[in-house]
C-alpha cells in the first residue's frame, strides 16, 4: 500500500500535467473556434485519454479494492473508471470529432428573415439577438420565428450525428462494465436507485409546479386574447420568455402578485449605473469575499473571457474551466448587463469557488461532492443576493424604502420572481436525462427521437409546440447546448434541490431567524466556513457526508425547497381556485407528425 501511494503521487504529478496540455488546448479553441485549434484540442484530448488508459492499466495492478487506506482505495477506483478514454483511439476520435461537430453547429447558429426584416443576410445568434427576442417580444409571430428557426439552425442539423455519438458512449460504457451510458452517468451519484430518487423528489415539488403552470398560463391566455391555446392545458413553448422555456424569469411583469407595489428587477438599475461585464464579476466576487471565501486570483482576472468577442467565433454557452495547476482558474460567457447575468455571474463563479477550495486534492477528488453540489454553490450566493433587502443594501433597488422592507405584498412579488426562475425549471431540469437515459438505454431511437423528446416535454412541462415538430427531420433536443456539447443535466434538478438545504443550513450557520425566503447570509463569516469546509473536501468522500457536515442530515429534501415558497404555494392557490390547474400529459394532436 505504501507503494500504491507513492505511485499515486507520481501520477497525480503526471496527470496535473497531461490535464492541464488538454484544457489549455480546449480552452484556446473554444474562445476561437478554428479548425487549427480544434485539430489541437483533439490531438491534445487524445494524448489525455492514452494517458489515462495507461494510469488505468497500472493502477489495476495493485489490489486497489482491499486498501486499508478508505479514501486511497476511493482514489484509484476512480484513476481506472475512465470513461470515453477507454475506446479503440480511432473511436475515441471520431466520437470526439462529434461532439465538436455538433457544438460547432450549436455555436455558430443564427437566424435570418425575421418578420419585418429587409436585408435577408442578416442573420440572428442565440447570444444575445435571440435570448434576448425570446425575453422581451410580445409578438406571437415574431417569437415563433425565432423558436422555430433556432431549431433549424441547430438540432435539424445533428440527429444523424448524435445516434452515431450515442453509439461510441454506449460502447464505451459497456466496456467498462456499465449495462449502458446513462448507468454510467448516474453511477457519479454512487447510489443504489438514484433514479427512483430522483422521481420521488419530482413528485414533491410537482404540486408547486403545477400551480405556478395553471397561474402563468392564465395571464398568457391574458397577454394574447387572439391566439387559440391547447384544450388540454399546454402551453405554448415559445411565450415564456426563454428559448427552451426552461426559466420563466422574463414573464415577471406579466405575472406580479401586486402590479402596483415597487418592482424587484434590477437590469434597469444595473444599466443606468453603468455597470460593464467587469462590474458583474467584482459585485459577486465581493459577496464571496464577505463570506470569507477564497477570492478570484489574478489569473482568473486576466484570462477569463467575460464579454462575447466581435471578431471571432466562440462557444459562448457559459462554462468555468479548472485547469488543474493550481494556479489558472477561468471563467468563459458572453455577459450582458441583466439582473440575469447577474445570476449566472454568481453560478460561474461558484464553480471556480469550488475549484479553488479542493484543489489541493489529488487530482480525482478535484469534482464536486456529486455534480449537483457543483452546481449549487454559486446558485447558493444568488438566494441571498437576490433578497430585496440585500439589493437595496448594495444600492440596486433606489425606489425601495423602508416601508417595502416589511410589507407582504413586496415580498410575495419577490417569491413569484424567484419562482420564475426556480420552480419553473425543475421539470425542465428533470427531463432532459429523462430522455437522454432511454436513448441510452435503446428505449428511444433515431426514429423516435423527437416524438420521445415531445412526450416529455409535454408530460412534465406542460408545454405544446407552437408549430408541428416532426419526427424524423426535427431534433428538438440538439437545440440545447448541453445536448450536441454532451454534459449530463440532471445535475442541475439536483442543484435546484440541493440549493435550498444549503440554504437552509448557512442561514441557520448565520443567525438568521426569520423566513427562510428572505434570509441572506452576506458577511457571514460561520455561513462562509460552512460551506467553504464542505466544498474542501472536493469528492474525497461519498457525498452523503459532505452532506451531513454541512446540513446534519445524509439525505436529499425537497423540504427546505417546499419551506422556502409555502407563501407563495398558498397565495397561488387560493388564487387559481375555481380555475383549471393541470395538463394532459399527452401532447395535443398535431404537436408531432409523421
Ligand atoms: O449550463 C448552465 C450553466 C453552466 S454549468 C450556465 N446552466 C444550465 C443551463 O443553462 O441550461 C445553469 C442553469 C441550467
Ligand atoms: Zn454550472
Amino acid at each position: 500500500e505504501e507503494e500504491a501511494q507513492a505511485w499515486a503521487d507520481q501520477y497525480n504529478i503526471d496527470a496535473s500535467k497531461e490535464n492541464f496540455d488538454q484544457v489549455d488546448a480546449s480552452w484556446n479553441y473554444n474562445t476561437n473556434l478554428t479548425d487549427h485549434n480544434l485539430q489541437i484540442s483533439l490531438e491534445m484530448s487524445e494524448k489525455l485519454a492514452a494517458f489515462d488508459k495507461v494510469s488505468a492499466g497500472e493502477a489495476n495492478e495493485f489490489d486497489w479494492e482491499n486498501f486499508q487506506d478508505e479514501t486511497l482505495s476511493r482514489e484509484f477506483g476512480r484513476i481506472v473508471d475512465i470513461g470515453e478514454a477507454v475506446l479503440p483511439e480511432d473511436d475515441y476520435n471520431e466520437c470526439n470529432n462529434l461532439r465538436e461537430s455538433m457544438k460547432y453547429i450549436y455555436s455558430t447558429g443564427c437566424v435570418s428573415n425575421r418578420p419585418g426584416d429587409e436585408d435577408p443576410e442578416k442573420c440572428y445568434p442565440l447570444d444575445p439577438d435571440l435570448t434576448q427576442i425570446m425575453a422581451t417580444s410580445e409578438d406571437w409571430a415574431e417569437l415563433v420565428w425565432a423558436w422555430e428557426g433556432w431549431r433549424d439552425a441547430t438540432g435539424k442539423q445533428m440527429p444523424d450525428m448524435y445516434e452515431e455519438f450515442a453509439g461510441y458512449l454506449n460502447q464505451a460504457a459497456d466496456m467498462n462494465g456499465y449495462a449502458d451510458n446513462g448507468e454510467y452517468w448516474r453511477s457519479w451519484y454512487e447510489m443504489d436507485g438514484f433514479a427512483e430518487e430522483c422521481e420521488r423528489l419530482w413528485l414533491e415539488v410537482k404540486p408547486l409546479y403545477d400551480q405556478l403552470h395553471a397561474y402563468v398560463r392564465r395571464k398568457l391566455q391574458e397577454r394574447y386574447p387572439d391566439e387559440e391555446f391547447p384544450a388540454d392545458g399546454h402551453i405554448p413553448a415559445h411565450i415564456l420568455g426563454n428559448m427552451w422555456a426552461q426559466s420563466w424569469a422574463a414573464l415577471e411583469p406579466l405575472v406580479r402578485p401586486f402590479p402596483e407595489k415597487s418592482s424587484i428587477d434590477v437590469t434597469d438599475e444595473l444599466v443606468n449605473q453603468g455597470y460593464d461585464a467587469l462590474g458583474l464579476f467584482v459585485l459577486a466576487e465581493e459577496f464571496f469575499i464577505s463570506l470569507g471565501l477564497i477570492e478570484m486570483p489574478p489569473p482568473f482576472w486576466e484570462h477569463s473571457m467575460i464579454e462575447k468577442p466581435d471578431d471571432r467565433d466562440v462557444t459562448c454557452h457559459a462554462s468555468a474551466w479548472d485547469f488543474m495547476n493550481q494556479v489558472d482558474f477561468r471563467v468563459k460567457q458572453c455577459t450582458e448587463v441583466t439582473q440575469s447575468w447577474l445570476s449566472t455571474t454568481h453560478h460561474e463563479m461558484g464553480h471556480v469557488e469550488y475549484f479553488l477550495q479542493y484543489m489541493n486534492q489529488p487530482i480525482q477528488f478535484r469534482t464536486g461532492a456529486n455534480p449537483g453540489f457543483h452546481e449549487a454553490i454559486g446558485d447558493v450566493m444568488d438566494l441571498s443576493v437576490n433578497t430585496p433587502d440585500h439589493l437595496y443594501a448594495i444600492g440596486l433597488l433606489p425606489d425601495y424604502d423602508e416601508d417595502d422592507l416589511n410589507d407582504p405584498e413586496v415580498d410575495m412579488n419577490f417569491l413569484m420572481s424567484m419562482a420564475l426562475s426556480k420552480i419553473a425549471f425543475l421539470p425542465f431540469g428533470y427531463l432532459i436525462d429523462q430522455w437522454r437515459w432511454d436513448v441510452f438505454a435503446g428505449d428511444s431511437v433515431r426514429e423516435t427521437y423527437n416524438s420521445d423528446w415531445w412526450d416529455q416535454r409535454c408530460k412534465y412541462q406542460g408545454l405544446s409546440p407552437p408549430v408541428t415538430r416532426h419526427v424524423n427531420e426535427d431534433f428538438d433536443a440538439g437545440s440545447k447546448y448541453h445536448v450536441p456539447a454532451n454534459t449530463p443535466y440532471i445535475r442541475y434538478f439536483i442543484s435546484h434541490i440541493l440549493q435550498f438545504q444549503f440554504h437552509e443550513a448557512l442561514c441557520e450557520a448565520a443567525g438568521w431567524e426569520g423566513d427562510l425566503h428572505r434570509c441572506s447570509i452576506y458577511q457571514s463569516l460561520e455561513a462562509g466556513q460552512l460551506i467553504g469546509d464542505m466544498m474542501e473536501l472536493g469528492a474525497s468522500k461519498p457525498w452523503p457526508d459532505a452532506l451531513e457536515a454541512m446540513t446534519g442530515t445524509r439525505d436529499m429534501s425537497a423540504e427546505p425547497i417546499i419551506h422556502y415558497f409555502q407563501p407563495l404555494l398558498d397565495w397561488l392557490a387560493a388564487e387559481n381556485e375555481g380555475h383549471p390547474i393541470g395538463w394532459n400529459e399527452q401532447c395535443p394532436d398535431g404537436a408531432i407528425e409523421g
